[in-house]
């Protein structure tokens, strides 16, 4: 038990984590970031059921997320996308509940998400792109938000390779090195704050010659960068050295603007935002 967890053994049998946090302030960078900068205080916390795959609130799909972690809302927003049905179990990463034994048996990594198909005979699955294509070869029977073509494939594998090891992480680091380092760095701040207008460079340099990134309409592809690039278009670069996303980088910003159009993806960037104001 971690020092705010308050065991409830005879509530919701089946739930395996729940907490509310009754914390009303948090920073404006903080609030959008992983992990809550002031003390994070649960007013209550359910750890009760020894199995963590036979879940009983009749979803299809139970999510292991986290309130603010931009890549548990990615795959939260193809199951939506795909109408899908899950139940989301929000961890407390202040209480380090990403980190549990029982929960690092299902995925080692000790991070979001995590996704468990009851529908599949609870199939678990960790790597949030590793996690759509799953959703999209077994679930999109129309190929919607997918692409069939041999070379295509491989670009849409491409551009999800390049999100989960050159844009997620490297975001990441600016989350990192602002809110959380002990130490106040401000050279590495700058170097994660420059690598994220890169990637924006990069982005630019295919998307002011075409609208998606693969295939010729929307897929995966562009929906796992939705996330994260939200969160430093409002947060990790805004303000830095003048950054202007629809200035500077003006095809990406269109297609940004169209990523969040599209009801799922503007939906949890909506869930989000809310569920950071209440907690
Ligand atoms: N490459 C992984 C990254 C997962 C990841 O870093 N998740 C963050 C939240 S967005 C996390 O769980 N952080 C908590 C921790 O590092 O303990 C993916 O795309 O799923």
């Amino acid at each position: 038990m971690g020092p705010f967890r308050q065991q409830v053994n005879d509530l919701e049998p089946n739930m395996v984590y729940k907490y509310r946090d009754s914390q009303s302030h948090m920073s404006s960078l903080s609030n959008s970031l992983s992990l809550p900068s002031t003390p994070h205080r649960p007013t209550f916390l359910l750890a009760i059921t020894p199995s963590y795959s036979n879940m009983s609130h009749g979803k299809q799909f139970t999510l292991y997320t986290h309130i603010s972690g931009p890549n548990g809302w990615k795959v939260a927003s193809v199951l939506e996308e795909l109408g899908l049905t899950f139940e989301s179990v929000f961890f407390n990463f202040q209480a380090a509940e990403q980190k549990n034994a029982d929960y690092l048996k299902l995925n080692p990594n000790g991070r979001i998400p995590t996704i468990v198909d009851h529908g599949n005979n609870d199939f678990v699955l960790w790597e949030s792109d590793a996690i759509l294509l799953y959703l999209v070869d077994r679930y999109d029977k129309e190929k919607r938000l997918t692409v069939t073509d041999e070379r295509e494939k491989y670009q849409l594998l491409q551009w999800l390779f390049f999100q989960s090891s050159g844009q997620g992480p490297y975001f990441g680091q600016v989350a990192w090195f602002t809110i959380y380092h002990a130490e106040k760095i401000p050279s590495a701040i700058e170097r994660y704050k420059r690598e994220i207008l890169r990637v924006f460079g990069v982005l630019e340099a295919v998307l002011s010659k075409q609208d998606w990134l693969v295939g010729g309409k929307v897929t995966i592809a562009d929906i796992s960068f939705a996330t994260w690039n939200n969160l430093a278009i409002n947060n990790l670069v805004a303000g830095f050295e003048g950054f202007d996303f629809e200035k500077d980088f003006p095809a990406t910003a269109a297609w940004h603007n169209k990523l969040l159009a599209i009801p799922s993806v503007k939906s949890v960037i909506d869930q989000r935002a809310a569920m950071l104001q209440k907690h």
